[in-house]
């Protein structure tokens, strides 16, 4: 994936293939990359058909964070269709590249998923969200200055995070707030003055993914449901610093809630 010559959706369906191989199932309906806090909702979601490490398909490696999986699941679920679960992200800010964040998606899609479900902890910018408030993703700000799509590929963006998949997701829970998600590169958290740009500029939500996955997403001409698990305020809405400890502990906490909406939700796709 990393030389230039590579085509990346031919390495995603030979992934995609290897899947089928270790899964035994030959295609996927719906895909799902579950970030911290959401991993619970792989066990609630159905039947587990396989597990393999992500490390023995072609362009995934371990996880490089701990809180982080580094499995990929084949789920069964109850309407018999059959689920992805990807509980192995590359981030923007491991540095190797862009290719390589977007991936999983690319290999979702290459598995026959027309629903890519996309979740993530991220930090507030709304002082009323409390650590464990999930929140529905209503659109996003790129701030990598990079993008997946290579050369003259101009994609358009409308409706990318699917008001009729929100809709959805609200029919679940009435409650669940929505917001614009802005993806720092990181890993560093933001300074209280860049949370107030991304405030100004019209975010709600900061964290360091999905953005660029959502891109990848819907270039592959799948619907898009995006997730946000708010764990911390962002730094300055916040009194007190950032941890990655913090964000974890959150994650835990709210894993069993928030691992059950998730699970009615995508029963309800
Ligand atoms: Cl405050 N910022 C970013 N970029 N990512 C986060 C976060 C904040 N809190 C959790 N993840």
């Amino acid at each position: 994936l990393d030389l230039p010559d590579t085509d990346p959706f031919e390495v995603a369906r030979d992934a995609a293939g290897r899947i089928a191989e270790l899964t035994g199932v030959e295609r996927h309906d719906i895909a799902l990359t579950l970030g911290s806090g959401w991993g619970k909702a792989a066990d609630l979601l159905g039947e587990t058909v396989a597990e393999v490490p992500a490390a023995e398909v072609v362009g995934f490696s371990a996880p490089a964070v701990p809180g982080h999986v580094g499995s990929l699941r084949s789920i069964r679920l109850a309407n018999g269709k059959h689920a992805l679960v990807i509980g192995a992200r590359t981030h923007y800010y491991e540095g190797h590249g862009v290719r390589r964040v977007v991936h999983s998606v690319r290999t979702a899609a290459a598995t026959g998923a027309s629903v890519m479900v996309l979740t993530n902890g991220a930090g507030g910018i709304k002082e009323h969200w409390t650590p464990g408030t999930p929140v529905l993703i209503s659109d996003h700000i790129n701030l990598t200055a990079d993008s997946p799509l290579e050369g003259a590929t101009f994609v358009d963006l409308t409706d990318l995070y699917s008001s009729r998949l929100r809709g959805l997701a609200r029919e679940v829970d009435a409650s669940l707030d929505e917001g614009v998600y802005v993806q720092f590169r990181g890993p560093q958290y933001e300074t209280p003055a860049e949370v107030q740009m991304a405030k100004t500029i019209g975010g709600h939500i900061v964290g360091m993914s999905t953005a660029l996955e959502a891109i990848a997403a819907r270039q592959a001409g799948m619907e898009i449901l995006g997730f946000s698990l708010i764990t911390n305020l962002a730094a300055g809405i916040q009194k007190t610093p950032l941890s990655h400890a913090e964000v974890i502990e959150a994650g835990k906490n709210a894993e069993g809630v928030i691992g059950e909406l998730l699970a009615r939700v995508v029963a309800s796709l």
